[in-house]
């Protein structure tokens, strides 16, 4: 907003690169209540080729004409090595190049294979430092992921398209129910209401507890800049939220999340790094390599 100081893209950039090379034993010194005044946080999840990079450039430059400073990271599973512009590619430049507050990194998956790490509770943090009013985080919704997710972000949109029909049954028992937000994008194709019909069947019969709110099914078309009723629904989520949520409480939730996967990250590092001849060991020998292997905060 205007009493902000200007973004510094390249300091950005830089803590950004910084935070997804870092390594559990650099990041565990940067766990710690975040206290600051943060980002609403949006998370997008769903299958792959939802559509969730078209919708959220679409949303991106619909809020690019607001004051808001807004910001976009996505983890890029499809091209680990890309490091780059893919989700900068499907942003219409021309809507948005006028706008000195939009911000967009796409980052490879080569770490977050398994959900997402603690580089990622880092990188919104770092985000919350450079001001943000807004952030969009697009993941790709492969089971672990999504409650993952769900512990970082202040609304969760779980995108669909109409031949996402088989799988609804499959997901309803914890994914399907966990979003507050549900999209059914591509609605320029043929069943689209009828998917809508079975979403909306699975959350009448979920018994997960919301706390009276209602989570809208609404259908979009991104390539045609069809937005529905998402724009409303993200607004009444964040107006429920900020009305409703217990902020202690989710902060708490938030941090054990964080402190969580850095842990089970450096288990991972520690894991890779170790002689092959380690695990002909017993389980106690093994056990006290992990111990002395962990990097305690400071080191
Ligand atoms: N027909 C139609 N195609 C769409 C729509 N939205 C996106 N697409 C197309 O679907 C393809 C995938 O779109 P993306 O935005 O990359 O989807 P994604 O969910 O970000 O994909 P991943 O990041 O690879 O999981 C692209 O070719 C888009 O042009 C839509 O509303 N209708
Ligand atoms: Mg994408």
């Amino acid at each position: 907003m205007s009493d902000n100081p200007p973004l510094n893209r390249r300091q950005l950039s830089r803590e950004l690169t910084a935070a997804s090379r870092a390594t559990a034993g650099q990041l565990i010194n940067r766990v710690g209540p975040d206290r600051e005044r943060r980002a609403y946080r949006i998370g997008f999840t769903g299958p792959p080729g939802a559509g969730k990079s078209t919708l959220i450039a679409q949303l991106a430059a619909a809020r690019a004409e607001s004051e808001a400073r807004v910001g976009v990271l996505a983890i890029d599973p499809s091209s680990p090595l890309s490091g780059g512009s893919i989700l900068g590619d499907r942003i219409r430049m021309d809507e948005v190049a006028d706008s000195p507050d939009l911000f967009i990194r796409s980052l490879p998956s080569r770490w977050a294979h398994d959900g997402l790490t603690g580089n990622v509770a880092e990188m919104l943090q770092i985000m919350d430092r450079h001001h943000f009013d807004e952030v969009f985080l697009e993941t790709v919704g492969v089971g672990q992921t999504d409650h993952a997710v769900k512990a970082l972000v202040d609304t969760v949109v779980l995108v669909l398209v109409p031949e996402s029909g088989d799988s609804i049954q499959a997901m309803k028992a914890g994914i399907l129910e966990m979003a507050d937000v549900y999209v059914v994008n591509k609605s320029d194709r043929p069943n689209a209401e009828r998917i809508v019909g079975e979403i909306e069947g699975v959350l009448a019969l979920s018994t997960g507890s919301r706390r009276g709110w209602q989570p809208p099914v609404v259908t979009t078309s991104a390539t045609r800049n069809e937005l529905g009723d998402l724009l409303g629904a993200l607004a009444s989520h964040r107006a429920w939220t900020e009305a409703n949520r217990d902020d202690l409480a989710w902060r708490r939730r938030a941090e054990r999340h964080h402190v969580q996967s850095v842990l089970n990250q450096q288990i991972a590092e520690i894991a890779e790094q170790a002689p092959v001849e380690l695990f002909d060991a017993s389980g106690a020998e093994i056990y006290a390599h992990f111990l002395t292997h962990l990097t305690p905060p400071g080191d």
